[in-house]
């Protein structure tokens, strides 16, 4: 294999070679793990994403089981200089970011190995993986750790991305808790990254993305659990006990004396997600948990006690089956935009921010059909604090001395002709957002980039001696800058336009 792999590349064309050339390449070398468009599974492997809008038509798809396997595959792609995307949970919306047009499309989902550590203190998770198959391949053992609180989002995207957990107050971001990342580099070469070894690529690894090699495997901290309680509130925004104006009110208040007063709790937690459905229903559902599996525990209970409440599924359950609750509400098969703007806990800055986005939303011509979710994403300071025991992150958020909130936006449709209105309602929802946070000097330049829009920066809301220290380890990793030329899915360094 080896010397078959040498002579193919001694071979290559030194021009940029074809799709074809690049894919035919792949089948020589890796042929049992190699998906041409004839292939049975070339269609499923292609739209196996979350949104439509990421759907798109490779040469060829590689599916690595291995390290070893992608060692070869990044080889033969860099020194070919074939084009090529990255996917484990494929739910970024966002047109080429985890897919490719021509080019080659590398697949993580044979990637799914799951093992405790002998002193059951951290779990070593494939990065194709789904969170919700990895707490559940560890239910048996009695052990959680930090990661989506969604079911089908792949541990790829939050391990490089940041990780919003159902432990953010308890533990902090998800890319906080790994304690080593085994990397495929552009050379290549294998490497592990953590506190000891490799230890700029570790922290610049945590936020950074895209920008320095592709992660084969994550060992992420872990801890004993034994369930936890949660579910879902549904809250009628127009009923019986309150209309529109005051339910607004109420929530935003709750929602924000909870995040400035129950650090103390660091087990409970909620996630608000207004939502506008196409048929005129308007709803806010309001996602709880409580990790020490306490029901109805002090911290929440002004929220239980909100009026208009049309369901309630709170119980005890595990980690696995509250991530399926939580995923129902925004499931596959619709084209998605996102969009996210942080912002201080503040309540006249939400009050003004709800305002301001309604506006847009009634301004849409297309609202009979569209479905409108925005999320209210907790970020209470205390989870800033756990970066600095594992070396740090580049999410320049280590400093923040106040709670935020993280604003986000999921809005769907079906129909191909709206992608442009839809893309036009998503920058007046970020340029609402912003001009009301910065009326009130709220706005934080932070943006979370997993959550983030094709036509936002996260990399320089990291700050600027954050952009420029992942620049320096980019280039010490990827001397040829290869992950910034030949994948150019995800938000990369060489475009981060900073002011
Ligand atoms: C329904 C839904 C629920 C969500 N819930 C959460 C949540 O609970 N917490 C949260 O933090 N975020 C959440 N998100 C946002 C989520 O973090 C992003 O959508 C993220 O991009 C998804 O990661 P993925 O692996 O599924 O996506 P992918 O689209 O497969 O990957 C995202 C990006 O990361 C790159 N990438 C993936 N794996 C690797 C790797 N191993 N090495 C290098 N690069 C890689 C890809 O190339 C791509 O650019 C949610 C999104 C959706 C749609
Ligand atoms: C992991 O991936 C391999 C290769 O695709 C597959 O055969 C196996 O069934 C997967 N294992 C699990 C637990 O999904
Ligand atoms: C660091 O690298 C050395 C040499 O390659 C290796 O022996 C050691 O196990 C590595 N340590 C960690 C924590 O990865
Ligand atoms: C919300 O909080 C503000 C400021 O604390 C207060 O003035 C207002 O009356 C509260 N509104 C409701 C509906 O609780
Ligand atoms: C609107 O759609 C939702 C979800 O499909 C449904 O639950 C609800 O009953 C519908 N409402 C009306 C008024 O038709
Ligand atoms: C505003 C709020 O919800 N405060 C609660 C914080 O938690 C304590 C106990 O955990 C409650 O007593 C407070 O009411």
């Amino acid at each position: 294999m080896k010397s078959a792999v040498f002579a193919l590349l001694a071979t290559a064309a030194q021009a940029a070679p074809s799709t074809g050339e690049c894919c035919r390449s792949m089948a020589e070398v890796l042929p049992s793990i190699y998906h041409g468009p004839s292939a049975a599974d070339y269609n499923e492997l292609v739209t196996a994403r979350w949104s439509i809008t990421a759907m798109q038509h490779p040469g060829c798809v590689m599916t690595p089981s291995s390290a070893k396997d992608m060692s070869i595959i990044v080889k033969f792609l860099t020194t070919m200089q074939c084009k090529f995307a990255v996917k484990s949970g494929g739910h970024n919306p966002n047109p080429g970011f985890n897919n490719i047009d021509k080019g080659v499309s590398i697949d993580l989902r044979s990637l799914n190995s799951t093992s405790l550590a002998h002193d059951r203190s951290y779990v070593s998770l494939g990065t194709g993986l789904s969170w919700g198959h990895a707490y559940a391949a560890f239910e048996k053992d009695k052990i959680a750790f930090t990661g989506g609180i969604c079911e089908d989002v792949g541990v790829g995207g939050l391990s490089v991305g940041g990780g919003q957990s159902l432990f953010q107050a308890g533990k902090g971001w998800v890319v906080d808790n790994i304690i080593s990342y085994e990397v495929v580099l552009a050379s290549g070469e294998i490497v592990n990254a953590n506190q000891k070894n490799n230890s700029d690529l570790y922290k610049a690894l945590k936020g950074g993305s895209t920008n320095f090699g592709i992660v084969t495997k994550v060992d992420l901290a872990a801890f004993d659990f034994d369930g936890m309680w949660g579910g879902q509130m549904l809250l009628a925004l127009e009923g019986p006990q309150a209309g529109h104006e005051q339910m607004i009110e109420t929530i935003t208040n709750t929602t924000v004396d909870f995040v400035a007063d129950n650090h103390s709790d660091t087990d409970s937690g909620i996630q608000i997600v207004a939502t506008y459905l196409r048929n005129g229903t308007q709803v806010v559902d309001i996602a709880f948990s409580n990790t020490a599996n306490i029901a109805n525990p002090p911290a929440l209970q002004s929220f239980l006690k909100l009026p208009n409440q049309l369901r309630n599924t709170n119980r005890h359950a595990s980690l696995a089956e509250l991530a399926h609750e939580t995923s129902l509400a925004i499931p596959r098969g619709f084209r998605y935009v996102t969009a996210s703007v942080t912002i201080s806990n503040d309540k006249a800055t939400m009050l003004d921010f709800w305002k301001a986005i309604d506006k847009v939303y009634n301004g849409l011509e297309v609202k009979n059909q569209i479905d409108w979710l925005v999320s209210i994403v907790p970020q209470p300071k205390l989870q800033e604090t756990y970066a600095k025991a594992r070396g740090g992150n580049v999410l320049g958020l280590q400093d923040v001395d106040e709670d935020q909130l993280v604003l986000w936006l999921v809005s769907r449709w079906n129909d191909e002709s709206l992608d442009k209105a839809m893309e036009n309602a998503r920058q007046q929802f970020v340029d609402a957002a912003v001009s009301v946070a910065k009326a009130h000097n709220t706005y934080y330049p932070f943006i979370y980039l997993n959550y983030a829009s094709p036509d936002q920066d996260p990399l320089c809301g990291y700050g600027a001696e954050n952009v420029a220290f992942m620049k320096k380890v980019a280039k010490k990793y990827d001397p040829t800058g290869a992950f910034q030329r030949l994948q150019p899915g995800g938000f990369k360094l060489c475009h981060a336009q900073c002011a």
